[in-house]
């Protein structure tokens, strides 16, 4: 029941908010403070970073209610049980929150939680620069070897915080000056960097190397905004997660690199039959042939023939890949991701359809590592299953091209002397013309085409 004043208010308390316990973490410094006096509070929130030399903690509240004041400042050391701030909460609510309302990104470094809920801890390791939108090795959809564009080799000096606020506004921060303690970057630095670059004072980096806001850059007009329930009713559903990373890929892929798709058809007539063949013959075996995983073997011999779409531009020169990682398209209810087949040149059609089952489950089930999308050097994009004719798939850069395939229709083939009906799978090749010719795109595909109509041409 509410305890009530004599005139019907509920009694508040005043509750001194402790560090729980952190682990081996004492004598830790203050380096955020996460609200203001007088700020309504929730369980959970967090209230102050701590940064030892290793990681960084949001100490949250352990009680909802109205932040009085706080016990510590910036720079002062805290350990267990340090009282950081005095929350007034309802009479009733004077309990801990209890801990399993700990925040939901708790890594599994976390010391053991005692009676009040835990502080997030952060590591900070530098060796895993993380890409702005792709925090976790599961985020990683499209692009996911390297860095994306402008993130520093080393994390910057920011909270985890500060982090997931610029990240979430897409700022660079490497390009942010930090105003805080030995030069620690605030949420307010990455405001006003923002400002800046909005109201056209500053640049990033990528908008210099795009050649700047006007001239020669993406002189964009702001985007439409209209409030739709003028017209109607209307519902808004935030963005998957994966959704947010490959989309924020997708947009830069396109807008950097000059994509030109070139389209082509091949006869699959005798190797639809083989596969059928396949398929009855390994029945027992459980492992599914689908035309993809020919088409997998096939691009290989075509990376071979033609090294340049086996290539990754750095700067002004090429890096040419021994190695033939073959990544594929796969959808998933949560949105697109990119698994990589490994090896493909040293893997039969059975082994190549078993780990490409396997790749496809795991990403229907959000349970790909990010070692399970990495290192791709091609992509393929198979839409086979779905429909359409023929598409213009997205580079998945730092690669140089891609293959989308359509769905395979039977069409009259005049063959000297008569209409026959062909089994013909539309290919589209997108590919980045800074490093591919047309001509060289057309040979790429032709050949394509060449070794799926007679797939005997891979052992030549
Ligand atoms: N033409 C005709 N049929 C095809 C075909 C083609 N090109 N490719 C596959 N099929 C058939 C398969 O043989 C299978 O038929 P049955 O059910 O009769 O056996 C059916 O379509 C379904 O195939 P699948 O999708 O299960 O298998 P797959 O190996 O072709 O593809 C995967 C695997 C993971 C790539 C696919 O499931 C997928 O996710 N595709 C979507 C990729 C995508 O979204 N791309 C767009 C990216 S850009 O936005």
């Amino acid at each position: 029941m509410t305890r009530r004043t004599q005139r019907g208010q509920p009694q508040m308390a005043q509750i001194e908010i402790k560090v729980p316990d952190i682990g081996d973490f004492k004598d830790v410094g203050v380096i955020e403070l996460l609200a203001k006096p007088g700020d309504a509070v929730q369980a959970d929130q967090s209230l102050i970073t701590v940064e030892s030399d290793k990681a960084s903690m949001e100490i949250p509240s352990s009680h909802a209610g109205v932040l009085k004041e706080f016990k510590v400042k910036l720079g002062d050391k805290v350990s267990e049980g340090s009282v950081i701030a005095i929350v007034e909460a309802a009479a009733e609510a004077a309990a801990p929150a209890p801990a399993a309302a700990a925040p939901k990104e708790e890594p599994k470094t976390a010391p053991a939680p005692a009676s009040q809920a835990p502080a997030a801890i952060k590591t900070e390791a530098p060796a895993a620069p993380a890409a702005p939108a792709a925090p976790a090795p599961a985020a990683a959809a499209l692009d996911n070897t390297r860095p994306a564009i402008n993130q520093p080799q080393g994390l910057p000096h920011a909270s985890p915080s500060v982090r997931k606020f610029a990240r979430e506004l897409g700022v660079p921060l490497a390009e942010v000056q930090g105003s805080g303690p030995k030069g620690r970057i605030t949420q307010e630095d990455v405001q006003k960097f923002t400002q800046a670059v909005m109201s056209g004072t500053l640049q990033t980096q990528a908008q210099a190397a795009r050649g700047g806001m006007g001239g020669a850059g993406l002189d964009l007009l702001p985007w439409p905004k209209v409030d739709f329930a003028k017209f109607g009713p209307i519902e808004r559903k935030e963005l998957s997660r994966i959704k947010k990373i490959s989309g924020a890929n997708l947009a830069r892929n396109w807008v950097m690199i000059p994509h030109v798709t070139n389209n082509d058809e091949a006869d699959i007539t005798e190797l639809e039959a083989f596969r059928v063949r396949t398929n009855k013959e390994n029945e027992k075996s459980g492992i599914k042939v689908t035309m993809l995983a020919f088409v997998i073997k096939a691009v290989v011999a075509a990376l071979k023939k033609y090294p340049d779409f086996n290539a990754s531009l750095d700067g002004d020169a090429l890096v040419y890949k021994q190695y033939f990682h073959i990544g594929f398209a796969a959808d998933t209810p949560n949105g697109l991701v990119v698994p990589v087949l490994k090896n493909a040149d040293q893997k039969g059609i059975l082994q190549i359809s078993q780990e490409m089952g396997e790749l496809a489950q795991k990403a229907r089930e959000g349970k790909l590592g990010s070692a399970d999308m990495q290192g791709g050097c091609f992509t393929i994009s198979s839409l086979g299953g779905i429909g359409g004719t023929h598409f213009t798939p997205i580079i998945n850069a730092p690669e140089v091209a891609i293959l989308g395939l359509s769905r395979s229709s039977l069409k009259p083939v005049w063959d000297g002397k008569q209409f026959a009906p062909r089994l013909t799978l539309p290919l589209s090749l997108s590919y980045d013309h800074r490093v591919i010719d047309g001509a060289a795109a057309a040979r790429f595909n032709a050949y394509l085409s060449q070794v799926l109509a007679d797939y005997r041409r891979i052992l030549l």
